[in-house]
């Protein structure tokens, strides 16, 4: 554990600083030197923090004094203390606030710090032909942190082939940080194949794909997160692929970048994830069948995540790249994935290219909840066909305006595109269908005028997670069940059951009796079959969840539940 800055109480004069610094920095080289039969640290030693942020000597000091290596070497975490003080806690916390991860230490961590090579040894013996068709490279950034841009930029030009590597554009999604405007364009200008492209307006991430799109002169298309970054031999065997079938879409194999301390975690074959999605046109991670016989061939997936892909540029341009009618954020990731299964081509994960990627737990940027709701009836609209009705079940039938769709249509009839049916059948077989059902929406009590929804959000209840009540939203979410005829009561793979002295959610089972529910509409109670007891609210104590358990069936408002859109036949 690299701990630095405890030390830091206060900033001292620039010209003493400076030179004790280089004297430090000479007596370090010198030890390094000898430790480390080894390139010379400082080539790679620099502190990058956006051009107008100035470090301390004290700091720099500290940090060369405390790191045999430069920070964040072969992807290392980076620890800070956790009771730092002063203005670095601010800055730590600014740099939080504005890009949802630790800027400042990632400003600590070179440019162009080392990686290990995360391949395993079938991907390195591999010879990929040595006619690849060329990448442009788009990154796509609204307000980046300068050094997480920098980072990504310097991986893609430091690990991959001159030859295979037209260009890289990078797309200013309207950024209004001031690091990304002149310093930028001068930064830029340094670098060869780099152009800069800015938009004259907000467009989204969606449509500055698209957009970035259009000025690419090569063959094929990558997309990267401005928060990404690429590790040795990470786009020979993407290319490699597209080049046997240009219709072929790919993915890498994820890997984490921790937005705490900007350690590198791959993606290992054993444990890859592929992509799926649920009921409510949200993509999710699933893992992959474990026992595949060489684990780092190429695995097909029903969705990709969205952000890292490779595509050949005509084939997007086939399949109408996106939807240009969607917003900001989401849900272009299952249009892709959807029409590239039903159009004629296909998705694949590649276990042997690793690109790291840093998963931000909440968005830095502010954008309409609605848009997310817009592109995902967009996609319903056009894609689903009649298994568009459980997506509106479970926005609770609402549909708002979505714009005109009727171009992606047409050019879905056009390029006579297959069913849904179809997709669900032959490409993602293990998909979900909610059984028949028998009603859905939300599951609410009234307990002193005000309504109380069963709310799968997990609880920590000792061992186990439970369902509790909470006040009703209305917005779906966590709040929506499907009560099926066969009497569970579902919330996409999630099941109310009832374990271990519990009322809680677990993977549906078919053979499982704990998970039996049965509902009458006249008396409102809703009896768990194997204990014949009734679901009730127990005593509030005052909080926002109330907790639920089975008491024996009496009269009494806690047990009265009402099932929203029931319907007996
Ligand atoms: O208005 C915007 N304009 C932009 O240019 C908003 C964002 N952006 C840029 C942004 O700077 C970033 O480079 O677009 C990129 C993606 O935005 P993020 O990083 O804020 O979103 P995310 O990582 O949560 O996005 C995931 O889901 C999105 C759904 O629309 C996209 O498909 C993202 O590309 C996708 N990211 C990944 O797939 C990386 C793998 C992890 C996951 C999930
Ligand atoms: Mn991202």
């Amino acid at each position: 554990v690299l701990t630095i800055f405890n030390e830091i109480q206060r900033e001292v004069s620039e010209v003493d600083d400076q030179k004790l610094y280089e004297q430090a920095l000479r007596g370090f080289r010198k030890v390094y030197a000898m430790r480390n039969n080894f390139t010379d640290p400082l080539s790679t030693w620099q502190l990058v923090g956006p051009p107008s942020r100035k470090f301390s000597m004290k700091e720099k000091l500290t940090a060369v004094k405390y790191s045999e290596f430069p920070l964040g070497t072969n992807g290392s975490p980076v620890d800070l203390e956790d009771n730092i003080r002063g203005h670095i806690r601010i800055m730590i916390r600014q740099g939080w606030k504005d890009y949802s991860f630790n800027q400042y230490v990632s400003d600590l961590i070179p440019i162009n710090r080392t990686l290990l090579d995360y391949r395993d040894e079938w991907c390195k013996q591999k010879n990929y032909s040595n006619n690849l068709p060329e990448a442009s490279v788009v990154i796509c950034f609204y307000n980046e942190a300068w050094s997480v841009l920098l980072r990504t930029i310097d991986s893609v030009l430091q690990r991959t082939p001159a030859h295979l590597l037209k260009e890289i554009i990078l797309f200013d999604d309207f950024s209004t940080m001031d690091h990304l405007k002149e310093n930028l364009e001068n930064y830029v200008r340094t670098l060869t194949k780099v152009t800069l492209i800015r938009a004259n307006r907000r467009k989204g991430l969606i449509r500055s794909r698209i957009l970035g799109t259009k000025y690419a002169t090569a063959p094929v298309v990558v997309f990267l997160d401005s928060h990404c970054e690429c590790t040795t031999g990470w786009i020979e065997p993407l290319l490699d692929r597209i080049k046997k079938n240009s219709a072929t879409v790919v993915s890498p194999a994820v890997g984490h970048i921790d937005p705490a301390t900007f350690e590198f975690i791959p993606q290992t074959s054993k444990y890859l994830q592929i992509g799926g999605f649920e009921w409510d046109l949200k993509y999710i991670w699933r893992p992959s069948l474990k026992n595949r016989k060489i684990p780092s061939a190429p695995i097909k997936t029903p969705t990709i995540s969205g952000g890292l892909f490779a595509i050949n540029k005509d084939f997007f341009k086939k399949i109408g790249y996106f939807d240009q009618g969607y917003r900001i954020w989401g849900a272009e990731n299952l249009e892709l994935s959807f029409k590239t299964w039903m159009c004629g081509g296909s998705l694949e994960i590649i276990p042997c290219s690793h690109v790291g990627h840093v998963f931000r737990k909440t968005f830095p940027y502010k954008f309409a909840k609605r848009s997310y709701r817009r592109n995902a009836l967009r996609l319903a609209e056009v894609w689903l066909d009649d298994y568009a009705k459980y997506y509106y079940q479970r926005i609770g039938g609402v549909r708002e305006d979505f714009g005109d769709v009727t171009k992606q249509k047409e050019l879905r009839e056009k390029l006579k595109c297959k069913s849904f049916e179809w997709y669900l059948h032959n490409v993602y077989p293990d998909m979900k269908l909610p059984d028949v059902n028998v009603a859905y929406g939300q599951i609410y009590s009234i307990l002193d005028g005000y309504a109380v929804c069963l709310d799968m959000a997990s609880e920590w209840v000792d061992v186990q997670t439970a369902v509790s009540a909470r006040s009703c939203h209305h917005e779906g979410g966590n709040q929506f069940w499907w009560y099926t005829n066969k009497g569970r009561i579902e919330h996409d793979t999630i099941c109310l059951d009832f374990v271990l002295g519990f009322v809680t959610a677990c993977m549906c089972d078919d053979e499982s009796q704990t998970q039996i529910w049965i509902y009458d509409a006249k008396s409102k109670k809703l009896q768990h079959k194997q204990k014949r007891k009734c679901l009730t609210v127990k005593e509030n104590f005052g909080g926002e969840t109330l907790e639920l358990d089975l008491y024996k069936c009496i009269n009494i408002s806690t047990q009265e539940w009402t099932m929203e859109n029931f319907n007996i036949n």
